[in-house]
């Protein structure tokens, strides 16, 4: 399966207003939002969803800042979800990502980058039974 992916916009985007901008440009490349909430997710939280880093340099500051002011999570629907969505938001260091893509127009630096995306249908579904247990909202 690769028909959805989960997004977390991050606190970066949330404190510069461009949530609806953000969106709507997934809504412009034809995903639909299967999903959708804001959130102040706990430390606890943000340790689950970051597990697989817990072992890196920066995990303690990731989930501190994830963790310290509301963020807005949404399950996309739309044909090769995870790979699309991953090109749409570029690569991990702003600097480095392509033209147009939504960390090159909205990140400021490696740890501060907009958003995440998942990286894997696994991924997915591990992430979204952390943050929507209780599923998605709309199919189709
Ligand atoms: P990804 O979000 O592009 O998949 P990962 O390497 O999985 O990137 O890292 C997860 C998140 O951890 C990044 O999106 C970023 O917010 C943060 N991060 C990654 N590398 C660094 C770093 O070197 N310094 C600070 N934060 C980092
Ligand atoms: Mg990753």
């Amino acid at each position: 399966m690769n028909n959805r992916t989960l997004i977390i916009l991050k606190p970066d985007s949330v404190k510069k207003n461009v949530i609806g901008e953000i969106l709507s440009r997934f809504e412009k490349e034809n995903f639909r939002i299967a999903a959708l909430k804001m959130l102040s997710g706990s430390k606890e939280l943000f340790e689950k969803f970051y597990e697989i880093h817990k072992d890196r340099p920066f995990f303690s500051e990731l989930v501190t800042w994830m963790s310290s002011y509301p963020v807005v999570a949404a399950i996309l629907e739309g044909e090769d979800a995870i790979n699309r969505v991953r090109q749409i938001v570029g690569a991990t260091d702003p600097n480095e990502a392509a033209p147009g893509t939504i960390r090159k127009i909205y990140g400021t630096s490696k740890g501060e980058n907009a958003i995440h995306a998942s990286d894997s249908w696994e991924s997915y579904l591990k992430e979204s039974a952390i943050l929507f247990p209780e599923g998605v909202c709309f199919a189709g």
